[in-house]
């Protein structure tokens, strides 16, 4: 009674959908999901003893790849001395230097338990420091499961289809402005008509819910310009992209700077973790200084903080990025060449270790422009993949990752998949 479709058969019986969180169920590519055994480097080991490389990461944490020595060094270690203390732990204190160090626009920083903790927490600390209710947040951007913020959201939500969520009060969001990201005329006539009322904008720099979006040339720093001339704050989510695209996120490789970020992920080294931090003045509105409240049995967990301080030093003593660049780009260059010759429509928007495969005539750069991808071709591109041994993500708008684990033989193997599946479509 272990392989997956009898784990998956029990699991339904007890976890709605038979998942704990909906994008893992399949329910976009169809077909049924396999459960996984265990994980080393860039592979996978089903229940069903069936390798596969993986091009998920667990959604980004695993950017060292599955089981690093180093990472479950650093966790055992920890693990010697018990797994939670309810007290402040020398961990806490060595990630929160790291991630100043890193990210220069942080200059204070909160441990929480999940991606969605921190932008919660992140909209919350922004609409007590500025005493306004509104945001802003951009259809199809995904900040986790934030009620202010389940609304017009990306992955599993506009995967299954309910980007607004139930459950959510209508006056809940009333106070949340929806616009179309890399519009710069939506984000003027916003400002111009609430301005002084919005207590944050918060945007992926990169929206990389609906696929991979890159920002239009000036959209940014126009936000940017935005948000202080009204006193907003701006918040950049990079849970995602912090510490993925380079060591400083996307703000350091655009060189813009928010006041608050929001991450989460890498900075867990796989274990359960998130964090938001930016400007002394506003970060010092939070409990136990200020009026904010925010709390956490288990924020800044000695075993998370020891993964993830491991997680982050090997970015730093190793030339991770420059590997990471190549392989990404050595992937991107295999499918669309392969498209081309196939006489594929295929767009592959790449960036350091992340990369999307859109089944589109033309560059995507909205979320109207990825709903209108083909579905089709990419369900079936995914299940052919599946099927030779490649996981992607199991839904047209997640992007895919690479790890420092992935040697050249399963990028070399990987891509000889894609091609062929390319050209089986
Ligand atoms: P978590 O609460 O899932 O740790 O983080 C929420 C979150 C916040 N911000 C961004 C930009 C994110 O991408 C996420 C979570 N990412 C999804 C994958 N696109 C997690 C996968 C899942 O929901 O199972």
């Amino acid at each position: 009674m272990t392989n997956s479709q009898d784990l998956f058969e029990r699991a339904k019986q007890l976890i709605p959908g038979g998942v704990n969180s909906p994008v893992r169920a399949f329910r976009s590519v169809g077909g049924a999901p396999f459960f996984v055994k265990r994980a080393d480097g860039a592979t996978l080991t089903t229940a069903d003893d069936k390798e596969l490389i993986d091009f998920v990461c667990t959604w980004g944490p695993a950017i060292h790849g599955h089981n690093n020595p180093i990472i479950k060094e650093a966790i055992s270690k920890a693990l010697e001395k018990g797994t939670s203390f309810g007290t402040s732990n020398p961990y806490e204190v060595e990630m929160a230097e790291l991630i100043v160090k890193m990210v220069p626009s942080v200059e204070k920083v909160r441990m929480v338990n999940s991606g969605t903790e921190a932008t919660m927490t992140a909209i919350r600390l922004a609409r007590g420091y500025t005493k306004r209710n509104k945001i802003i947040k951009f259809a199809g951007c995904y900040h986790g499961h934030v009620d202010s913020l389940l609304i017009k959201a990306g992955s599993g939500a506009l995967t299954l289809g309910n980007p607004d969520s139930a459950g959510i009060p209508e006056s809940f969001a009333q106070e949340t402005i929806v616009l179309a990201y890399n519009d710069s005329e939506a984000l003027k006539d916003a400002f111009s008509k609430f301005g002084h009322d919005i207590a944050a904008v918060i945007l992926e720099p990169f929206p990389a819910n609906i696929g991979l979006i890159f920002p239009k040339d000036g959209y940014l720093q126009n936000l940017r310009d935005l948000c202080t001339q009204n006193e907003t704050v701006l918040i950049f989510d990079e849970v995602m992209t912090g510490f993925r695209v380079t060591a400083g996120g996307v703000q350091e490789k655009v060189g813009i700077t928010p006041d608050l970020t929001a991450l989460g992920k890498i900075i867990g080294g796989g274990l359960p973790v998130g964090a938001f931090g930016g400007k002394t003045e506003i970060m010092d509105c939070l409990a136990p200084l200020g009026p904010v409240y925010q709390a956490g049995t288990l924020s800044g967990n000695p075993l998370a903080m020891a993964a993830g301080i491991a997680s982050l030093k090997l970015l730093l003593e190793t030339d991770a990025y420059t590997r990471l660049e190549k392989m990404g780009q050595q992937v991107q260059d295999a499918l669309v060449s392969t498209a081309k010759a196939a006489g594929i429509p295929l767009q592959v928007p790449q960036v350091a270790s992340m990369f999307c495969p859109y089944f589109s005539e033309k560059p995507v750069e909205s979320l109207d422009d990825a709903v209108s991808t083909n579905t089709d071709r990419f369900n079936k591109f995914f299940h052919t993949c599946l099927e030779n041994g490649v996981y992607l993500p199991p839904s047209k708008y997640e992007a895919n990752f690479i790890s420092t684990a992935h040697e050249q033989g399963a990028i070399d193997q990987a891509c000889d998949v894609m091609t062929a599946a390319l050209k089986a479509i």
